[in-house]
């Protein structure tokens, strides 16, 4: 057992060995299973990854249960608060490891995990420090037949030991956007991150043993989903409430899981989210805004924009603008600094991905851009590389305009009146994230309420407010993150009745 993950060396090439954090020990897995963790890039291994066993994940969770009534449950908020603010300053202080840790993992873009991956893994502590110590709790006097009355006051106490499920298209962001305000509110936690992007959440228990967290207060167990350490994880009588990112299906299968002992579930899913373009925008940011929401990390976030509807007089102008932005994208490495686009997570994700473009065509579509997977250089051939592609001319019930792909895509369709707009925004059993252009506040403020989305922007995107409420409707999840909605998940209220 060591305190650090450690380098396995292989033919001479230096490798990362990801072990499980448990009990405040890095562990190799006691199954001695591994499995290759792959550079999206290049195709190549670099790296291997423990996979946890039954006995791992009982003993993470044995220890977070023991962590519960250890020092951990003796601190204050104020000093919770302050471990976690530590915690985000050690995020900092190896920022470098942390951002050369996702990039590898995920081929992502240096500059977009540089500005967005790492800095959210700290702000999601510090957030939640800070915000565990402003929520207040509801009191009532109440009167008594003897005429001396009650007081009735809640408290709020720790639910106990939560599992995090996370997925591998922000992996250190959507982990800590769980793992923060779980730590604030006195829980302990036993996360499972995703087999494709293992390393930041294992690093992070570095970062938690350097600025004194107790050990089993953060535990990890490596891992895939079925028959492995996501299903014992989710499965264990010992966990107490589980929150989750990741697809509507998985979700589902999770929340069976959890209905055994009426566990707590927290449902962060999958989306097809609309954008509404009217004609009264301002082009130039609905076009900047709009190759961010279908393209930024190679279209692999849940908030992204898969279905973009155009009012008529600017259909043409905004499709070719759209397409000859989206066509200049530079793909490459992410040390590079002129990337604009990495590659897809796995060759089985791009495989997925290239199902759909296959489909499109065959679903009746005009490919105005892309399409397929682009020529690459010799020593990136291995990597799972695509093409940015936008498509029109679908009818809308075709699949490729109903069902979440998860690539760097999206089909535009022209609309006429805004309730027509308003019509093919809802018509999906998804409801995450929506965006509207327009420069008429009075049709912002008429269009958005009746969207049928957890977050509808007007005019940007993926401009985030931690403390505001996040999550979404119907097959998108369920329930709310995010300021006091975190604070209320991952927290019990016990009412205390005093008769006087
Ligand atoms: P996924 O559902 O395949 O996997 C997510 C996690 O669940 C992984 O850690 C995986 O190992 C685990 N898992 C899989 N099967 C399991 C099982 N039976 N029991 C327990 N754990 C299991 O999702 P993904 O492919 O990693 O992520 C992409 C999906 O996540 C997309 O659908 C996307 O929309 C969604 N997502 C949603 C949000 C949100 O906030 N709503 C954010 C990011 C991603
Ligand atoms: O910003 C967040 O807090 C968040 N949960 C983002 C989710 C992005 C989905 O890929």
């Amino acid at each position: 057992m060591a305190t650090t993950n450690s380098q396995a060396t292989d033919d001479d090439a230096v490798m990362s060995d990801v072990k499980n954090f448990i009990d405040g020990q890095y562990r190799e897995s006691a199954g001695a299973r591994t499995f290759d963790n792959i550079n999206p890039c290049t195709g190549a291994v670099i790296g291997r990854v423990h996979e946890a066993s039954q006995e791992d994940v009982d003993a993470a969770v044995q220890a977070a249960r023991a962590a519960l009534r250890g020092p951990w449950g003796s601190l204050s908020e104020a000093q919770r608060g302050e471990m976690l603010h530590a915690v985000a300053q050690g995020i900092e202080r190896r920022f470098d490891e942390f951002l050369a840790a996702e990039c590898a993992d995920t081929g992502k873009p240096r500059s977009m995990a540089s500005q967005i991956d790492i800095p959210r893994g700290a702000a999601n502590f510090r957030v939640f420090a800070d915000a565990v110590k402003n929520i207040s709790t509801e009191a009532f006097r109440t009167a008594t037949p003897d005429g001396k009355g009650a007081f009735n006051v809640a408290v709020r106490k720790p639910k106990g030991v939560i599992a995090v499920i996370s997925p591998w298209n922000l992996p250190l962001l959507l982990m800590t956007w769980k793992v923060g305000p779980a730590l604030a509110c006195g829980n302990t936690v036993v996360v499972k991150p995703s087999e494709e992007t293992p390393t930041t959440t294992s690093l992070l228990g570095e970062v938690m043993n350097e600025v004194g967290v107790p050990p089993g207060v953060f535990n990890v167990v490596n891992g895939f989903g079925p028959k492995s350490a996501g299903e014992f994880l989710t499965e264990h009588p010992g966990v107490d409430a589980i929150t989750f990112t990741g697809e509507t299906r998985t979700g589902e299968i999770i929340t069976q899981a959890a209905a055994k002992g009426l566990r707590d579930v927290s449902m962060e899913c999958g989306g097809k989210n609309p954008a509404l373009v009217f004609a009264d925008c301002d082009m130039d940011k609905a076009i900047e805004g709009t190759l961010r929401s279908a393209f930024a990390n190679c279209g692999q976030v849940c908030l992204g924009t898969e279905r973009v509807f155009v009012q008529r007089p600017v259909f043409d102008e905004f499709v070719a603008r759209l397409a000859r932005e989206a066509g200049r994208f530079r793909l490459g490495v992410p040390e590079d600094g002129s990337t604009d686009m990495g590659p897809l997570v796995s060759h089985e994700h791009q495989r997925k991905v290239l199902s759909y473009y296959q489909l499109a065509v065959e679903e009746g579509a005009e490919v105005i851009l892309g399409g397929g997977v682009p020529e690459m250089p010799a020593e990136l051939a291995g990597g799972a590389w695509i093409q940015p592609t936008i498509w029109t001319g679908l009818t809308d019930d075709a699949r490729v305009v109903n069902e979440e792909i998860f690539g760097p895509c999206c089909h535009i369709r022209p609309f006429d009146t805004e309730d027509e707009a308003v019509a093919l925004a809802n018509a999906t059993p998804y409801g995450l994230a929506a965006a509207i252009w327009t420069e008429n506040v009075s049709r912002a403020l008429r269009v958005a309420p009746q969207v049928d989305s957890g977050i509808c922007w007007v005019n940007s995107w993926f401009l985030r407010d931690l403390r505001t409420p996040f999550g979404g409707t119907r097959q998108s999840g369920i329930g709310r993150e995010g300021g006091q909605h975190s604070l209320e998940f991952y927290s019990e209220l016990q009412n205390i009745c005093i008769k006087i």
